[in-house]
């Protein structure tokens, strides 16, 4: 895995026969993302094959896509050799559903292979599982007329390892990733996953395989489920996993619109900006980032997507010191932005602060970096890019403050680099009891995992959709005790009656949870206090863990804040020094 972890970004290309539609069918605009047009549309294959024969992309230039990889700052390109359509890139022999079929009769893998080989990019193949025009794939499309009584899926799966075996050793150079797709549907089974894994090792031992090879794969979230399944890394799909994966290789592929093959439609292009700090967000939490394009069927890739990777590659001109090679942030979380740290010679560590939001003045016109929690000692500290600027680093009470120039040298994500001795000492933040003993947990500073997101406009915890949505709150006291649990909720009507959670741990045995259940409100930003009971609480650090027991509507609820408030003497003395 270590030039994948070193690499950290990476180029995505879906491109195929979709591109020329473009999300268009007989006239009508097609719901749904560009490659999955045969789908969306309920086309006939017979209808679809077809446009084999109008596939001429006259200006694809191999060498033109990898200098734009590259100016981007991106390491490896993975390009659909296959995707669920069953075209082919290649000159494949298996089939005649391939590039060497259309107008265009050129490899398109081979002068890509070629073009990587020369800028010293890794070329990786994805390579859909399923195939909605192979004549032995099964199950069928419902509107599919072919008769499923004539295909062996056995001899699918055979037709695919051959494939296989082309884009290993059919001299497209050294594979990096087999990144596989479309294994949820039911023909695919576990057996099959680990057969194929160990085929692909087989021919080449060095290559990296996802976890979409076996059937582990927990939803869109793209990480796997307890068990022993095949795959080396997981997959999440447009998201973030918002702890990232301790212990767990793991990469996001994202698109910069909604879809990924080519559609004409959609313009709903994220910005460099946000895309730069996804780029941070990411390597902040130990995983890759696959940022995908969809060439147009002219062979180009679209100039929206190029503008941001150019920009992208901007920042990463000045800044990739901070994402390649690194690994995940030391801190559980940071007021200003994110952070990533690099092992140096000797011991040392080399930590690098994204800093997305540049400190205000203070009352004598400076400015500040205050980094809470960090108990090593810094021996070093300077900003990355064009600036003269001396930072001088200060030990506080509770961290370091680092002095920084007026301006930053970017309005996106300015980097901070802060060499530390020996390996990351932190305390990490964790909530103190108030003056009358309260602990009050607000949405803004839970630790999120799952499906739940902090919502801005109420301040709440909200899209808390499936039980995987955990929220959790550190909290540190002098002496241990029960305490009341009342609950800030809201649930619009129809959607109350949900139950869930709050445990701490470690817990004590006596009262280690206690459940609730959520009100029905005007609406979901019409919040009520609810109290729901007692827990036990012990001295020092733990956990107060918030998570769905039931869901009875389309989400748990909108949460506002966890109040914790002590009913004995014991914990309502606050402790010494608690602010
Ligand atoms: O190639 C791109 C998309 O065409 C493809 N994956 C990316 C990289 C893709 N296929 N399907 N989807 C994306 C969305 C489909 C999700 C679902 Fe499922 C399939 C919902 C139910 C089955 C996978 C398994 C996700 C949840 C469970």
């Amino acid at each position: 895995m270590g030039w994948f972890r070193d690499a950290r970004f990476g180029m995505f290309i879906h491109w195929g026969l979709y591109a020329i539609p473009g999300g268009v069918w007989n006239g009508a605009s097609v719901p749904g993302a560009g490659e999955w047009i045969l789908d969306g549309g309920k086309i006939d294959p017979a209808a679809y094959t077809p446009l084999q024969g109008q596939f001429n992309p006259v200006e694809f230039d191999a060498e033109e896509w990898v200098r734009i990889a590259k100016a981007a700052g991106q390491r490896y390109i993975v390009i659909t050799s296959k995707h669920h359509d069953g075209f082919c890139l290649w000159d494949s022999r298996v089939t005649t559903f391939d590039v060497m079929g259309t107008p265009f009769k050129r490899d398109i893998l081979r002068e890509l292979a070629t073009a990587c080989e020369k800028g010293g990019i890794r070329l990786c193949f994805y390579h859909s599982i399923m195939d909605w025009t192979h004549p032995d794939y099964l199950p069928r499309r419902a509107w599919d007329p072919r008769d499923p009584e004539d295909a062996d899926f056995d001899r699918y799966v055979g037709d695919m390892k051959s494939q296989l075996r082309e884009l290993i050793s059919g001299g497209y150079g050294r594979v990096g990733i087999l990144w596989f797709d479309g294994e949820w549907e039911k023909t695919w089974t576990h057996e099959l996953g680990l057969d194929l894994a160990k085929f692909v090792r087989g021919i080449d031992p060095s290559i990296i395989i996802n976890n979409r090879v076996d059937k582990g794969r927990s939803g869109m979230a793209g990480l796997d489920t307890d068990g022993e399944w095949a795959g080396d890394y997981g997959t999440p799909e447009q998201e973030v996993p918002s702890m990232g994966i301790p212990g767990t290789d793991w990469e996001t592929c994202m698109t910069m619109n909604d879809t990924w093959g080519w559609k004409t439609s959609d313009t709903n292009w994220k910005s460099s900006e946000v895309l730069v700090r996804d780029l941070c967000d990411i390597a902040s939490k130990g995983g890759n980032f696959l940022l995908n394009v969809g060439p147009q069927p002219d062979g180009n890739i679209p100039p929206a997507s190029v503008e941001r990777l150019r920009a992208i590659g901007d920042w990463m001109e000045v800044n990739g010191d901070s994402i390649y090679g690194t690994s995940a942030s030391p801190f559980r979380r940071l007021p200003f932005g994110r952070c990533t740290q690099k092992a140096l010679p000797g011991g040392a560590t080399r930590l690098y602060f994204h800093i997305f939001d540049w400190p205000v003045a203070n009352a004598s016109g400076g400015r500040t970096l205050v980094v809470p929690g960090l108990e090593s000692p810094v021996t070093a500290a300077r900003l990355l890019g064009a600036t003269a600027f001396a930072c001088e680093a200060t030990r506080t009470d509770d961290g370091w403050s680092i002095s920084l120039p007026e301006t930053a040298p970017d309005a996106v994500a300015s980097v901070l680099e802060v060499d530390i001795e020996g390996v990351p000492d932190i305390e990490q933040p964790a909530t103190m009891p108030s003056a009358n003993g309260a602990l009050t947990l607000g949405a803004a500073d839970a630790l999120l995992t799952g499906h739940v997101r902090f919502e801005d406009r109420c301040e709440n915890l909200g899209f808390w959709v499936s039980a995987d949505g955990v929220a959790r709150w550190f909290v540190r006291l002098a002496v241990g005790g029960r305490y009341r649990v009342i609950a800030r909720m809201a649930a619009a009507p129809g959607e109350g009656g949900s139950h869930f959670t709050v445990a701490s741990a470690p817990s004590p045995a006596s009262q280690p949870s206690v459940n609730g259940i959520v009100p029905e409100c005007k609406a979901w930003c019409d919040f009520v206090e609810v109290d729901i009971g007692e827990i036990e609480l012990l001295a020092g650090e733990s956990e107060i863990i918030v998570r769905p027991h039931t869901i009875a509507g389309s989400a748990l609820m909108n949460l506002a804040w966890i109040r914790l408030t002590p009913t004995d003497s014991a914990a309502s003395t606050p402790p010494p020094g608690s602010k």
